[in-house]
């Protein structure tokens, strides 16, 4: 099943074909499945093609330990990522070592069967410690870990039965034994992989260059998209910037090249580790960027790594690796000589120009200009098709408060007065309306308040999405679920949380539906605020006691607010 090639040593393939894919599409058929999620799907690609190369399956736990603790397999070979299955306990608890069980896609399809080696109960506070040194879930790689992996790993040997399936981009899209093999039919003996995950600017553009003059190489921006750092710009749009830049380089010097990788935000681990698959893909050099694969910030504010440790630690390993590590160097522009220069390059009182991606995102949903010296002007035209400025951007108004303290009236008033402003399509998913329709067989439990309110959020996300305004009015008593629908909008658009906070005795005093009176009398349980609690949101974009308004005014200040957060 190994293969050798010119570019990058042995590289491993796990599919099978003829007679021995039969086999395995018939042990399929009478096999136990596990049903693969977004990131096993990303995982599996990569070891079934070879781009996790030496691996050929999910690691034993005496690799998974060393990995961990040493970046490197039992018996030495740099390898810095831990690749195991994890599976619920329900389902691990159903299996024997050696049993074949098979893996599928979210639509059944078969994907590969895998030898159950061993299982074991993963210690994942300790992975997050070893892996991207700290337990702290701001860190988008710990957070995953932490809250939706699953607690028990396999390992086992793989057989592979069927690639995934990618309909976007099919062109741009060469697993590493083909992007080898068109690498040896353009005859580019020498090729830098660039890794990104953002839009590429001019300074990006002028650092490829020079790389490659210096090197005498082509390059190829070889792009993860599979999961990046949540809030990332999506890959459909990063790959129409890329596809943008390619005629500032010189006629068939540069191409795009597509990596379904699961990122983990690990930094100079993770550095290592796209080396190695790079390695793996048939390049000979590869930029390790400032802050590479860098998580942002942690719970005080701070960076995780420092931003050269990257660069370091893989230069560290240059000897043993079989790629050749480029440091990207961090250029600013100069706006007396109209040129990017490195730190190095900066003459004394010479202040250099840079622009973040967090300042570029501000820069786009405020609707201002992005400066030229920065930025290709059509690279922007698509951004902007991307993150339209803030008043066009989708919208979820969640109204939340007590039975009675106004919600519906209010969030009424606000939908028909955003009708008369126009510009967005408006719908409004009031709890009455949406206890109907959308969850007419749920009680007021914990549990089913809480799917009743991310079914809400499902729905807004969904409009919001799309562009549309998303008025909920449901009470959404409990913090972490409001806190879930806010993350949900958020990758998609503005949520605005309006806390409804009319006092309950006025709620109470009101009692439109004669719900309080019932509940006090005990013929109702659970009612909120009486006998189930209401958790005050702590920060919401807006407050508003109706009882200290008309309800017009209260509408009105609603609009203002909007308009203040420059959505209007
Ligand atoms: S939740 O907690 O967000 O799922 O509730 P929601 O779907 O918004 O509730 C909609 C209406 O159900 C009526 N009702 C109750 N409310 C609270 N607790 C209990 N036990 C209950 N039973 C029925 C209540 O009138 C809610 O409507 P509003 O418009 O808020 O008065």
């Amino acid at each position: 099943m190994n293969a050798s090639t010119a570019h990058g040593g042995t590289l491993v393939n796990l599919y099978v074909e003829g007679e021995a894919l039969q086999l395995e599409k018939e042990k399929a058929k009478s096999n136990v499945s596990w049903d693969l999620n977004p990131k096993q799907m990303l995982d599996i690609e990569l070891l079934l093609n070879g781009a996790f190369s030496p691996l050929t399956g999910y690691l034993g736990r005496a690799d998974y330990d060393s990995v961990v603790d040493t970046m490197r397999l039992a018996d030495g070979t740099l390898w810095p990522m831990p690749i195991a299955l994890d599976v619920t306990t329900e389902f691990a608890e159903s299996l024997e070592p050696g049993q074949c069980i098979t893996l599928r896609d979210p639509e059944g399809v078969v994907i590969a069967n895998l030898t159950v080696g061993e299982k074991w109960q993963a210690d994942r506070e300790r992975e997050a410690q070893q892996l991207f040194g700290t337990t702290d879930t701001a860190h988008p790689g710990v957070n995953y870990l932490l809250t939706s992996s699953n607690p028990v790993y396999l390992s086992g040997s793989l057989v592979g039965v069927t690639p995934p399936l990618h309909y976007d981009f099919q062109q741009y899209r060469r697993d590493p034994h083909a992007l080898r093999a068109h690498f040896a039919e353009l005859g580019w003996d020498k090729v830098i992989a660039f890794q990104t995950r953002n839009p590429v600017h001019k300074a990006h553009v002028i650092m490829m260059k020079r790389l490659m003059a210096k090197e005498q190489a082509n390059l190829v921006i070889h792009t993860a998209v599979g999961r990046t750092k949540p809030g990332d710009i999506d890959h459909f749009c990063r790959v129409r910037c890329y596809e943008k830049i390619l005629p500032k380089f010189p006629a068939g010097t540069c191409e795009i090249s597509i990596l379904p990788l699961a990122m983990r935000m690990a930094g100079p681990r993770e550095a290592l580790w796209h080396a190695i698959i790079r390695q793996n893909y048939g390049f000979t050099h590869f930029i390790v960027g400032r802050d590479h694969a860098g998580p942002g910030r942690n719970n005080m504010g701070g960076l995780f790594y420092g931003p050269t440790e990257a660069q370091e630690l893989v230069s560290s390993l240059q000897s043993e690796l079989n790629i050749q590590v480029l440091k990207a160097p961090f250029l600013r522009y100069v706006e007396g000589r109209g040129e990017f220069c490195e730190e190095h390059e900066l003459l004394s009182g010479e202040a250099g120009l840079y622009i973040s991606g967090a300042e570029l995102k501000q820069l786009l949903v405020d609707g201002e200009e992005v400066p030229e010296w920065f930025a290709f002007p059509e690279v922007v035209d698509e951004l902007r098709r991307t993150m339209p400025p803030r008043n066009k951007q989708g919208i979820t108004l969640f109204f939340t408060g007590l039975s009675g303290s106004g919600k519906s009236t209010l969030a009424n008033g606000v939908m028909v007065k955003l009708r008369e402003l126009g510009g967005r399509h408006v719908s409004l998913l009031d709890g009455d309306v949406v206890r109907k329709h959308l969850s007419s067989e749920l009680t007021f439990s914990k549990e089913h308040r809480d799917l009743n309110i991310q079914r809400i959020g499902y729905v807004a996300s969904e409009i919001s999405k799309n562009g549309g305004i998303a008025i909920c009015a449901p009470i959404a008593p409990y913090t972490k679920t409001r806190r879930a629908v806010r993350s949900m909008v958020e990758e998609v658009g503005v949520f605005v949380e309006i806390h409804v906070a009319t006092p309950i005795e006025v709620c109470e005093a009101r009692d439109r539906k004669g719900f309080y009176a019932m509940a006090r009398a005990g013929k109702i349980k659970g009612f909120t605020g009486v006998d189930d609690p209401y958790e005050t949101p702590e920060n919401p974009e807006m407050r508003i006691d109706t009882s200290q308004h008309t309800m017009t005014d209260a509408v009105s200040q609603v609009i203002e607010r909007l308009k203040e957060m420059k959505l209007l």
